[in-house]
């Protein structure tokens, strides 16, 4: 049985990554391939529970240590019950976040120690990494009208962590982009301000090497 391919899709909030990993998930199925999707924090029962708290908790809001190990555990759970099981079957995977939102968010982004984070991170996820990563780069700005746009439409309202302010998230692009500098092999940077057809077209592109 050949393993199945582990395909992570990366960057700050509104960049569009659900919306490409719907498209990808389309083409792998018609290409006759077994695949599913997860995210994170999330994708089984006890870490969606876990991300309720994470993005909801304001009267008690986690600390940021606490925070990291909520993520952890989450991800402990998805990639032990639904991610590993996957793969060995030879399901393809793709997932909304992974890793690297950690070594962003809460590493860069909230200024833990990268040291800890990889070996915290390690130890959660068995050492798993994706065969490829693609980073949805897109400016904070262009991401903010598109999140304001979509909360119009559905009636909703900014979580606790998108309510971080704009040095937050210049800090996260900017810990996005040196981790793809530091791992150019494994993860692709793909400019994510176009139209969506645009942005599908270098996903293809980028997807060449795996299939
Ligand atoms: N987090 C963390 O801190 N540490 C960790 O270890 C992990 C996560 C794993 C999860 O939030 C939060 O957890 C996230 C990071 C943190 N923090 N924040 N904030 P989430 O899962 O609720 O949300 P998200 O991951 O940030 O994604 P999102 O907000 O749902 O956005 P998206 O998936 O990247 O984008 P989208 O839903 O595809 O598109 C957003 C809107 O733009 C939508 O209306 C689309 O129709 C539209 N769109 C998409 N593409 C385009 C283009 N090309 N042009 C115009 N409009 C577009």
């Amino acid at each position: 049985m050949k393993r199945g391919r582990f395909i992570t899709f990366e960057g700050g909030e509104g960049c569009g990554k659900s919306t490409q990993i719907k498209r990808l998930e389309a083409f792998l199925k018609e290409k006759g391939i077994d695949v599913i999707v997860t995210r994170e924090p999330g994708g089984t029962r006890l870490a969606e529970l876990i991300r309720g708290l994470l993005k909801d908790e304001k009267d008690d809001p986690p600390c940021d240590r606490a925070e990291l190990l909520l993520f952890l555990a989450a991800r402990a759970q998805l990639v032990k019950n639904v991610i590993i099981p996957a793969l060995n079957s030879g399901t393809w995977v793709l997932s909304d976040r992974f890793s690297d939102s950690t070594f962003a968010y809460q590493g860069y982004g909230r200024g833990l120690d990268l040291e800890v984070l990889k070996i915290a991170n390690e130890f959660a996820c068995d050492s798993l990494k994706p065969d490829l990563t693609l980073l949805l780069d897109v400016p904070p700005e262009i991401a903010a009208l598109r999140m304001r746009k979509r909360e119009e439409e559905t009636n909703t309202s900014a979580d606790r962590i998108e309510l971080a302010g704009d040095e937050f998230h210049r800090k996260l692009r900017e810990g996005f982009y040196a981790l793809a500098k530091a791992e150019k092999d494994r993860i692709t940077t793909i400019d994510a301000s176009g139209t969506q057809d645009e942005v599908w077209e270098a996903v293809c592109k980028s997807l060449k090497r795996l299939i």
